[in-house]
């Protein structure tokens, strides 16, 4: 495939309820949207980096200026015969992986496009559908009570609780006592430290599925020293960047599960290395979320088809985020099943332009 031109677009849409983690608030989902163009065929990749480093480093200005400056004009023009070729345009350059899994995972797009088949195929999926928990931001716990009812009764999986110091032992007691049989799990997003361990111990009675992420963004060795004393599993997500980060983490007995998001690790060539990692462990991978449109969304289910992703995604459907999404077809899970979009080769979904453009703040082409 040979890339001809590329676009990148700041998209803007509300948030049907503001989302609550530890570290903020988010009430808008504004990311960059990235369309490679070439050999009549159009790929696209999501940007999952925030607009100010809060949940990795990687903001959107710097993303921007590495695309444009070290990425885009060593592409634009050339050909690719696989999407392999394209790490070694993009390995050399340190961090930047959200943007730099922009770019591989349209160029997946444009070439499963290309082979005519479904994304799924081209990364080795075997599934049809993928089953999805829901991810709910930190509230009060009647609200929280409420929000659980919501997603059991709609089918979902699993439930994961946000929380933070603080808002966390009460709360999983209310939601515990009221769902005593549901698979939970909560994730810290990182708000808690070494000395926090005796408190991390109660946790042990709810019968979690996992803690996710519970100390340091950066930190892998601190999660190996708190695991041996849990009962209950440990998941990293933000920690994980890479096969080798993976790696350390399951030399170490860091983590006991762990959460695949293409757009932190760089994309597909460096998720599956980690799925495929993770299985050669016997530790289950799960495909995480950063309350993605319709585009990372449908990138995010055909990865979930991989085989170790064995236990429930946080890719829910777009109608609990969004009045109306930028793509055409609605992604809606069934009874907890996301069903792989399949509305033609790639990614399966076509945008719904005009609405598109309606929510586009700024745009900008390049070509060679
Ligand atoms: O830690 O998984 C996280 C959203 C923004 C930043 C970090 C995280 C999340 C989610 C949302 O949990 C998952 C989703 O519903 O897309
Ligand atoms: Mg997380």
């Amino acid at each position: 495939i040979r890339i001809d031109a590329a676009e990148i677009r700041i998209v803007h849409l509300p948030l049907l309820t503001p989302f609550v983690i530890s570290t903020g608030t988010m009430t808008d989902k504004i990311f960059p949207l990235l369309t490679l163009r070439g050999d009549g065929l159009e790929g696209f990749g999501e940007g999952v980096m925030d607009i100010l480093p809060d949940y990795l480093e990687e903001t959107q200005a710097g993303s921007l200026a590495f695309l444009e400056q070290a990425i885009l004009p060593q592409i634009l023009g050339r050909s690719f015969a696989s999407p392999a070729e394209l790490a070694a345009i993009l390995d050399p350059w340190r961090g930047h992986r959200m943007a730099k899994a922009m770019v591989e995972m349209a160029v997946w797009d444009m070439w499963a496009k290309a082979l005519n088949i479904p994304l799924t195929a081209a990364l080795g999926g075997t599934r049809e559908a993928v089953e999805v928990g829901v991810s709910l931001g930190i509230a009060d716990i009647p609200t929280t009570l409420e929000r659980v009812a919501t997603a059991v009764e709609g089918g979902y999986r699993r439930v994961k609780l946000k929380i933070r110091r603080g808002h966390d032992l009460e709360l999983l007691a209310a939601v515990r006592n009221a769902f005593p049989t549901i698979k939970l799990t909560v994730d810290a997003n990182t708000d808690y430290r070494l000395p926090d361990l005796p408190l991390l111990k109660t946790m042990d009675q709810f019968g979690l599925d996992y803690i996710e992420q519970p100390l340091a963004f950066d930190d892998i060795d601190d999660h190996s020293r708190i695991q041996r004393h849990l009962l209950t599993a440990i998941c990293l997500d933000e920690s994980i960047r890479s096969a080798t980060d993976a790696r350390k983490a399951l030399v170490t007995e860091a983590a006991r599960v762990i959460n695949i998001k293409v757009g932190r690790v760089g994309g597909f060539g460096p998720a599956r290395a980690i799925h495929d990692l993770c299985a050669a462990f016997d530790v289950p991978v799960w495909c995480g979320g950063m309350l993605e449109s319709g585009i990372g969304r449908a990138h995010n289910i055909h990865l979930a088809s991989l085989p170790n992703f064995s236990k429930p995604g946080d890719t829910s459907s777009a109608s609990r985020y969004f009045k109306r999404d930028i793509v055409e077809q609605q992604l809606e899970a069934v009874g907890g099943l996301m069903p792989i979009p399949r509305h033609g080769p790639g990614l399966g979904v076509t945008l719904d332009r005009p609405y598109l453009d309606s929510v586009t703040s700024q745009r900008q082409d390049f070509r060679p």
